[in-house]
């Protein structure tokens, strides 16, 4: 990585911790990521922006605020990117992935709070991470309990707004986002001194739905009987567009589908034939968390598809382009996001089907249902989800897991015994 020392002294981090983080870093992803054959060429823009994770988007951020733009962070794929690019703004998504940043939320939460949280409070209070420290405010939302306790705790550090999300999808409760969506828009443009209109929200509706297309025919490759990038790497490229700037990240993953769409038209594939497909369900893994995926496919699976945040439920379904006044424009906005199904949500019977869909749009083999540690929604979902799939004669395997490696034996044992399974 080049030299950023300066603009991270400047934001205020512990650089001697710092420094810790950034000598595992490249060992991690040289181990998961470059050890990998037959990659498309094209996955070299987002190799470069993790070498430089904590360089160049930051850079181009603090530029920005040089210029006045203000930066939000969030935490959650309800909270509508659109509305803060509509105010000039920049959000970045800031959820933590890694075990370096647990110890430090440990020192205020319970241990028995799941680790995304845990991360991303210790990202914050500990100083080593660049976005934590440049979003000017942070957006969180109500979804579940940690979450909603967390905010109160980063509240004290760092401004922050939350959105009220209804756990419920009645009528009332579209009605009730789209509320929330408007004070949003307030808020920021109250801290931005800008005004949203139509115009500029019409804009960024596009902008954000250009980047969930581009992401869907990424995806779209992974259907083929041939799969022509691995989870692996569609994995990072999802991370990725938590943060980076969706103009330009469109284009890259569109550039690198063109690549991707050559080698299905060739019959490329980076798995060997009759590689077991794999779908990933569950909680969603913040970068740097690579390790579910890495075990599955160095133990002969191929992850073709995560029903995750970092997967399907960010980029299906798009935002309503037909309207043009601000009210439609919100409302539109509220259905679209209030379409997401996270198992914060009661009932949430479609978020099953969603599964069951995707396994047949995949052509999977079988289901590996993942719970962060401690995340109680996810864990008490996976009950249904898992007896629901099996009705269906879909095979499926619950796992449990952290940000730790402690368990990678583990998991390495029973991810391969249940792949073997679905090869017999
Ligand atoms: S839409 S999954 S990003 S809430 S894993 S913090 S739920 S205890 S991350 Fe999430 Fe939004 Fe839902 Fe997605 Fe809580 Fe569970 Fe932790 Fe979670």
């Amino acid at each position: 990585m080049a030299d950023y020392r300066d603009m991270w002294k400047d934001l205020g981090m512990d650089l001697e911790t710092h420094d810790q983080l950034c000598e595992v870093l490249p060992m991690a992803f040289t181990d998961v990521y470059l050890s990998q054959k037959n990659r498309p060429e094209n996955m070299g823009y987002y190799d470069f922006v993790v070498s430089e994770i904590h360089g160049v988007r930051p850079a181009e951020l603090v530029e920005a605020q040089k210029k006045g733009t203000k930066v939000f962070g969030t935490f959650c794929i309800y909270v509508p990117d659109e509305v803060v690019f509509a105010a000039d703004a920049i959000p970045t998504g800031l959820c933590g992935g890694s075990q370096f940043w647990v110890p430090g939320g440990e020192k205020v939460l319970p241990t028995n709070t799941c680790p995304l949280i845990k991360a991303s409070v210790g990202a914050r209070l500990d100083k080593t991470c660049p976005f934590f420290r440049i979003a000017d405010m942070y957006i969180g939302e109500t979804t579940c309990d940690g979450k909603k306790k967390a905010w109160e705790i980063l509240g004290e550090d760092v401004p922050m707004h939350v959105m009220d999300l209804p756990q419920m999808k009645r009528r009332k409760d579209y009605k009730a986002w789209a509320e929330e969506i408007k004070e949003l828009k307030g808020t920021i443009e109250e801290f931005t001194g800008n005004k949203v209109d139509s115009e500029k929200l019409s804009k960024s509706i596009k902008l954000i739905n250009d980047k969930r297309r581009a992401l869907a025919r990424l995806n779209a490759t992974r259907k083929n009987k041939n799969i022509p990038i691995s989870g692996k790497d569609s994995l990072l490229i999802s991370q990725i567009a938590f943060y980076d700037d969706p103009t330009r990240f469109t284009e890259m993953t569109n550039t690198l589908c063109d690549e991707l769409d050559k080698r299905v038209e060739e019959g490329v594939s980076v798995f060997e034939e009759g590689t077991k497909r794999i779908l990933l369900a569950g909680t969603p893994l913040a970068i740097p968390n690579w390790k579910i995926h890495n075990v599955v496919e160095t133990s002969g699976g191929a992850v073709v598809c995560e029903e995750m945040c970092t997967g399907t439920r960010y980029f299906e379904n798009l935002v309503d382009e037909s309207k043009d006044n601000l009210d439609d424009q919100i409302d539109a906005l509220a259905d679209r996001y209030m379409n997401i199904n996270c198992a914060c949500f009661t009932p949430n019977e479609a978020r099953i089907d969603d599964i069951k869909r995707l396994c047949k749009e995949y052509n999977v083999d079988g289901v590996i249902d993942v719970n962060l540690k401690f995340c109680n929604l996810y864990d008490t979902e996976g009950f249904l989800v898992e007896r629901e799939l099996k009705k269906a004669g879909i095979p499926v395997l619950g796992i449990e897991t952290d940000y730790t490696d402690s368990d990678v034996q583990q998991l390495r044992t029973r991810i391969g015994a249940f792949i073997e399974m679905l090869e017999k």
